[in-house]
């Protein structure tokens, strides 16, 4: 079976997975697209060779007899409509992250699915695909360094155009948010927010960059950074001490260089290239696991318990007090959907 998809947004990141769906992937096929600003879905249609339907709005996607799964890659505040419309149609959908800019909207999502009676949503946390986080988490589980005490981790990107409020952490760590409890299999209590000396580079008005401690229910205790100015390059890092040992998340491989007095390694400096891999594994999977009825990745209920934990995060950095993280006890209905494929 070939499965037909629909996209709704052709942004930047909307045509990345156009693309790779198209050139690289193997499984599906674009047949619908549409995008508020209609000339670029048009212009996306035709450098692509796309051999697409263009429509007037995403809910005409969504309802398109021949779109079996929808791509959700609009801006985030438009995410809660579509992903509920694509419930409501009883068809697949990834939605790029943010479920719902509230962790209401990611509710109404969740007790919709539960009341079609089964996981129709994925949610875009590409980093629990990345080859790098997946060894890290092979050696966690293994009990190699026995159980995890503490995680240092840190965010850092050159800078952060078009940033505003608090988006460092609605919008760039609640990937830490997401894949850090996937790592630990454990969930948040807690979070506080430091703020460190201000950078220069920061725009007026920012504070960056920023310190999120957050706390488990098994009690690690995890430290991350958030630096969106750092000048220097896109560097994720990640460290797991545990009660024998430390793990390091892998560098991306990257030839070393020995010249002039120098050894030196390059560092990426967009998120893009970081995690190239990550996007093309996520969207295969997610191919492949719809094709079988299945959500194999992130659920809805994980897309949820990211927005609680970004909400305290952003009243922990208001109150600047340790602000609790209310997660309720997951519903059977999504344990199934946190298989791993290695
Ligand atoms: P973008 O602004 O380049 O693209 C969004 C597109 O959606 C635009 O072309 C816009 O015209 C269109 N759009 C907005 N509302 C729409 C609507 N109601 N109907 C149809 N089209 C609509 O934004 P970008 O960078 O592609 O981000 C899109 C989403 O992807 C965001 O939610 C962002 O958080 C997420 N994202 C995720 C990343 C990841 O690493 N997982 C990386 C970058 C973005
Ligand atoms: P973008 O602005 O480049 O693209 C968004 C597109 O959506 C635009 O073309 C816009 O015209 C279109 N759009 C907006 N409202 C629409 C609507 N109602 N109907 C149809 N189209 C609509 O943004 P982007 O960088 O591509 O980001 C899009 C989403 O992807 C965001 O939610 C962002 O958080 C997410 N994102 C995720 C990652 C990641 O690493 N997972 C990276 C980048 C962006
Ligand atoms: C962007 O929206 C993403 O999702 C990237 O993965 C992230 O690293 C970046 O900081 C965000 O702005």
């Amino acid at each position: 079976m070939i499965l037909r998809i629909g996209v709704i947004g052709t942004g930047a990141i909307g045509q990345d997975h156009i693309r790779r769906i198209t050139h690289s992937l193997q499984g599906a096929e674009i047949v619908a697209v549409t995008d508020v600003n209609a000339e670029l879905a048009n212009k996306v249609v035709k450098e692509e060779k796309l051999n697409a339907e263009i429509y007037g709005n995403g809910h005409e996607v969504i309802e398109a007899d021949n779109v079996d799964a929808i791509i959700v890659t609009s801006w985030g505040p438009t995410h809660e409509e579509f992903v509920f419309a694509s419930i409501s149609a009883g068809k697949y959908v990834f939605c790029e992250k943010p479920l719902a800019t509230t962790a209401k909207g990611c509710k109404r999502i969740v007790e919709a699915e539960e009341a079609h009676g089964k996981p129709l949503t994925q949610v875009g946390f590409m980093r629990r695909f990345d080859r790098s986080y997946r060894q890290l988490k092979k050696i966690v589980d293994s009990g190699k360094i026995g159980e995890a005490l503490m995680v240092h981790s840190a965010h850092r990107a050159p800078e952060a155009p078009g940033f505003s409020g608090d988006m460092a952490l609605t919008d760039s760590l609640v990937h830490e948010m997401d894949v850090l409890r996937w790592l630990l299999d454990d969930d948040y209590v807690s979070a506080q927010v430091l703020l460190p000396k201000r950078t220069r580079f920061a725009a007026e008005g920012l504070q960056d960059p920023h310190i999120l401690l957050l706390e488990t229910k098994k009690g690690i205790r995890i430290s991350v950074e958030s630096f969106v100015n750092c000048q220097y390059g896109y560097d994720i890092q990640c460290q797991v001490v545990g009660e024998m040992g430390t793990a390091n998340l892998p560098e991306p491989a990257s030839v070393a260089i020995r010249s002039e007095a120098n050894l030196s390694n390059e560092i990426l400096v967009d998120w893009k290239d970081r995690f190239i891999d990550s996007y093309d594994v996520e969207l295969q999977e997610w191919i492949y696991s719809t094709i079988k009825g299945e959500v194999s990745g992130p659920t809805a209920w994980d897309g949820f318990v990211v927005a609680v934990t970004a909400d305290a995060s952003v009243e922990a950095k208001k109150s600047q007090k340790i602000e609790p993280i209310s997660i309720p006890e997951r519903p059977d209905f999504y344990s199934k959907s946190h298989v791993l494929h290695y």
